[in-house]
């Protein structure tokens, strides 16, 4: 294990001072659900997921204003587009913060899992799909898409299932995690990022092999 019990809990108090008490709620209970997640799935990873987990919407509380900064001070470049879809620019923040307040986990599977928790990408990792997943159905959430996509994913039984099936079952969910969040984008006429997409399209090729 990259990061002791002792490390994390010391993260998690650190975490729990930064945000408010709703965002915490959430955040502590998507690291229970990546560590679930991660015993069937990545039990060799499940300090990573865990520390992922627990960073993964530090700056969620940023304003829109404040991520475009803060992006510019790094060098990113911040389209029109970028402005309109300001709810997932703390995935692209995140990372940056990890890196200046918690350096000690700025490990790069860390920071990938937390970059592409919002939009996914083509080719994700096991981690970036398990953070995802997680982030979307954590018990806290009682969204009817969350509610169905967690029944979905927990009622097949991934635990019984091969290791090619569990794989395959993984993915289906989050097809239908990336058409459920498509569609509401869709209907709130907001503009989906091409991660977004290229993240669905890769999981539908790979299904269709
Ligand atoms: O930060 P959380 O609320 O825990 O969850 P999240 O990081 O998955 O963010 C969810 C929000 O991000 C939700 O309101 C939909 C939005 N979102 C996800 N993908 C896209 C997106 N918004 C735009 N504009 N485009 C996307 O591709
Ligand atoms: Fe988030
Ligand atoms: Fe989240």
């Amino acid at each position: 294990m990259r990061f002791s019990e002792e490390k994390i809990n010391r993260l998690r108090e650190c975490v729990r001072r930064s945000m408010s008490e709703f965002r915490f709620v959430h955040t502590a209970e998507v690291e229970k659900m990546a560590a679930r997640i991660a015993l069937i799935y990545a039990p060799e990873s499940i300090d990573i997921l865990r520390v992922a987990a627990l960073l993964h919407d530090i700056t969620k509380e940023y304003s829109p204003d404040e991520h475009i900064k803060m992006l510019i001070e790094y060098g990113d470049t911040v389209s029109k587009l970028d402005r309109l879809s300001y709810k997932t620019l703390h995935a692209r923040t995140a990372p940056y913060a990890i890196k200046g307040k918690y350096p000690e986990f700025a490990d790069d599977k860390v920071l990938c899992a937390v970059r592409y928790h919002t939009t996914g990408r083509a080719d994700m990792s096991l981690c970036e799909k398990i953070i995802f997943l997680a982030d979307y159905i954590d018990m806290s959430r009682k969204f009817d898409d969350c509610v169905y996509l967690r029944d979905y994913f927990w009622s097949a039984d991934p635990e019984t299932m091969s290791e090619s099936e569990r794989a395959e079952h993984l993915d289906k969910t989050l097809i239908l995690a990336f058409d459920m969040t498509i569609k509401a984008l869709i209907d709130e006429k907001c503009p989906i990022s091409s991660e977004t997409f290229e993240a669905r399209n890769h999981l539908v090729a790979g299904l269709c092999r």
